[in-house]
């Protein structure tokens, strides 16, 4: 049963709790399993995967098997429905229009005396999209982690996935993949998978940044591989928190919290409103929409342990406590939702208004579905082109911007002790003042 709290200490500490779900000691026995296998496939290359591939997914391939063959790639398109495709096509063009206008621009600006600052965007040479296996195995996500490194302009796209049973893959993945232009795929899951695109074996080649969401132990491999190349986030079970006021649809609120509930154990979905009537009416709502639900005894358990209601009295009460958990995704079903939006200072997506349920946006709407989590939103954003991407600083001096700046340089230079620093300026301005004598 979804709890109903109305003590704002203790909803803030309850917040809290959940935000930290994910902060369990267990996880610090599996970071050294982690390392392990990480630093094998750093040594052994392709013979660890296949040992690994055999141990964790249970399937036994051989180094030839590890790449999906081009016969198996068209053979997918056979196994998804016309429906299904299209589907997969038209969120393909929303997300590519979304990431297209938030491609950011290389500029320059000219100062006084010729000075020239700016900065020019590139894209990495070589991206790695990790997509999941069983439960959490989603074509939208490949997507969502393919299309951005496309249109930033990436290069080489490859992307990993474990194996399931006699070694095949989801085909509507497969499918995602190559709407999204993604051919080089690898039958490899796991921290293992993470290993060979940081550090490259015979047949994978290394990337610069890895990207896509994982179990556990592939978020700790991500953080261990961190450095040697890039990452997107550290992701954690997905979040949903509501914002509603009463005259918000109880069933519209209950079943968007079973949408985030039922993705895993973990996830966390919570409602804050002013009104006790739409409190009580959700609570039983969610009751009654999980007695048929296919997914209920896991989304019961998410419900129980990270599920909640808090009843304010105030909407800025509840932005308030929005912001301090800052949530993944943040709905505001009130009568007027961009009433509140400059109170929130911290979500990583805000879905406004009745019509606009979260599924929205996770399939198609265009902005990116990886988002940060466990309130990485105070400090970071959703996954973008600029994941992909990186800028060079550009800067010209004149001989005169220069001459007006030696001074300053010469007594920075020489408060850090770095002779040649200094001797760099004066010998450019010394000569300069000797091809004034000679004129
Ligand atoms: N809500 C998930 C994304 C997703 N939902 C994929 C359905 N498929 C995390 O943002
Ligand atoms: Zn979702």
């Amino acid at each position: 049963m979804l709890r109903i709290i109305t003590q704002q200490t203790e909803a803030q500490q309850e917040l809290q709790r959940i935000s930290a779900r994910t902060h369990d000691d267990a996880i610090v026995h599996k970071e050294a399993t982690v390392n392990e296998i990480v630093q094998t496939v750093r040594r052994q290359g392709d013979k660890a995967l296949l040992h690994y591939t055999a141990e964790f997914d249970g399937q036994a391939l051989t180094v030839d098997r590890l790449r999906v063959s081009g016969a198996e790639l068209d053979a997918a398109y056979q196994q998804v429905s016309k429906e299904l495709l299209k589907a997969i096509e038209l969120a393909a063009q929303n997300i590519e229009a979304f990431h297209r206008q938030r491609m950011p621009k290389s500029w320059v600006t000219f100062g006084e005396d010729d000075v020239v600052l700016g900065k020019r965007y590139n894209p990495v040479d070589r991206a790695g999209i990790y997509v999941p296996g069983g439960r959490a195995c989603y074509p939208s996500t490949v997507l969502m982690n393919a299309i951005p490194a496309k249109v930033a302009g990436v290069p080489q796209i490859a992307m990993v996935t474990p194996p399931g049973a006699d070694k095949n893959l989801n085909p509507a993945v497969l499918v995602a993949a190559q709407v999204a232009g993604i051919e080089e795929i690898y039958r490899v899951g796991g921290a293992q998978s993470i290993a060979a695109l940081a550090y490259g074996t015979d047949t994978i080649a290394k990337v610069d940044v890895i990207t896509g969401p994982g179990n556990i132990y592939v978020t700790l491999a991500k953080k261990l591989v961190y450095g040697t190349v890039g990452i997107d986030s550290l992701a954690g079970p997905s979040e949903v928190l509501i914002i509603a006021d009463r005259n918000a649809n109880p069933q519209h609120v209950a079943v968007d919290l079973l949408a985030q509930a039922e993705h895993d154990p973990m996830a966390a979905a919570i409602l804050i409103t002013t009104d006790m009537g739409l409190a009580t009416a959700v609570q039983a709502a969610v009751e009654q929409q999980l007695v048929n639900h296919p997914r209920r005894t896991l989304t019961e358990k998410s419900i129980a342990h990270y599920g909640l209601i808090a009843v304010v009295d105030t909407l800025e009460q509840a932005a308030e406590l929005s912001n301090r958990f800052a949530p993944e995704h943040l709905e505001i079903k009130t009568d007027d939702p961009w009433a509140l939006i400059d109170r929130i200072r911290h979500a990583g997506a805000i879905f406004l208004g009745d019509s606009t349920p979260e599924a929205v946006g996770d399939y198609l709407a265009g902005p990116n579905h990886t988002l940060p989590t466990s309130g990485a939103a105070r400090y970071a954003s959703a996954l973008g082109v600029e994941t992909f991407m990186k800028h060079s600083s550009l800067i010209q001096y004149s001989p005169a911007a220069l001459g007006k700046v030696g001074n300053a340089i010469q007594a920075l230079t020489q408060a850090e002790g770095l002779f040649s620093h200094g001797e760099s300026v004066r010998l450019r301005l010394n000569d300069a003042a000797t091809d004034r004598l000679r004129q």
